[in-house]
C-alpha cells in the first residue's frame, strides 16, 4: 500500500513516521509513505498556495492550482481511478474503525491536509473522493488527522502487527472497550491485583474480563454495546 501526504508542513511528519509499528511496516515493505510539500507546486512569484475568498470574509482558502498539480504528481502515470484522494477537513465524515478497514484495502491513497480556513470547492468537487474528519474539535490543520488515518490503516495491513500486538482482541475490532489490565507487582502501594487474575483458572479469567469490558462499555460508550439501544453496529 502507498500513502502520499500533501501538506504545507512536511516537517510535522518526520518523527511520527519513523517510529514503532509504522517504521517497521515501512521497513518490511508493507507500506510506502511520502510527504509532498504543497509549496513545491506553487507557481506564483511568492510560491503562495492560498488566497482570499471570493465574496469576502475571514481567512484564506487553498487555491486549486497547486493542489491539482500535487495530486497529479502523486499519481504519475497511473490512471486516476487506481488512487483515492482523501481531504482531511472538519467538514468530513467522522473517521472510525470501519472506514479504516475499507481504506486498508486500497492500493494508493493521497491525503490532502486542509489548512487555513478552507479549500477551493472545485478541488472538493472534482479532485477529492472523500472528506474525512477525526472528531468534533478544531485542529489547526489536517496534518495530525492524516497521521491518525495512516496509523489506524497500517495496523490493519496483514503482517503489520506481531503476534504480541495482535488486533483480534482490541477495543473496536472486538466491538467494545477493553477490560482492565494488570502486571507485576501483585501488590503496589497497598493496591492489589484482583484475585481471579492470579488464580490460573482461565475460564474464570475470560468470564471476568468479558464482564468488566461490558460494564465499562455500558457506562462509557453505550452506543457500542451490541443489542442495546443506540448501538451503531
Ligand atoms: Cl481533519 N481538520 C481540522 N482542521 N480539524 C479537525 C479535523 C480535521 N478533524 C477534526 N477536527
Amino acid at each position: 500500500m502507498r500513502f502520499d501526504i500533501v501538506t504545507v508542513f512536511p516537517e510535522i511528519f518526520a518523527g511520527a513516521l519513523e517510529a514503532g509499528i509504522i517504521r517497521r511496516a515501512r521497513q518490511a515493505g508493507l507500506v510506502e509513505i511520502r510527504t509532498v510539500n504543497l509549496r513545491d507546486f506553487a507557481t506564483s512569484r511568492h510560491r503562495s498556495v492560498d488566497d482570499r475568498p471570493y465574496g469576502g470574509g475571514e481567512g484564506m482558502v487553498l487555491t486549486p492550482g497547486p493542489l491539482f498539480a500535487a495530486v497529479e504528481h502523486c499519481r504519475g502515470a497511473e490512471p486516476a481511478a487506481s488512487s483515492s484522494v482523501i481531504l482531511l477537513t472538519p467538514q468530513g465524515e467522522t473517521w472510525n474503525q470501519n472506514l479504516a478497514l475499507q481504506a486498508s484495502r486500497l492500493g494508493h491513497v493521497v491525503l490532502i491536509c486542509g489548512r487555513y480556513e478552507g479549500v477551493d470547492q472545485r478541488v472538493i468537487d472534482t479532485l477529492v473522493d472523500k472528506e474525512i474528519s477525526i472528531g468534533d474539535y478544531v485542529l489547526s490543520g489536517g496534518e495530525f488527522a492524516a497521521l491518525v488515518v495512516v496509523d489506524t490503516v497500517i495496523r490493519l495491513l496483514p503482517g503489520a502487527l506481531g503476534n504480541a500486538e495482535s488486533s483480534v482482541n482490541e477495543s473496536f475490532s472486538a466491538g467494545g472497550l477493553d477490560y482492565p489490565q494488570y502486571t507485576r507487582p501483585a501488590e503496589f502501594r497497598g493496591m492489589v491485583v484482583p484475585d481471579v487474575l492470579l488464580s490460573g483458572d482461565h475460564a474464570r479469567i475470560r468470564e471476568w474480563r468479558r464482564a468488566k469490558a461490558l460494564e465499562k462499555t455500558r457506562s462509557r460508550r453505550p452506543d457500542l454495546v451490541p443489542g442495546d439501544a443506540g448501538c451503531v453496529r
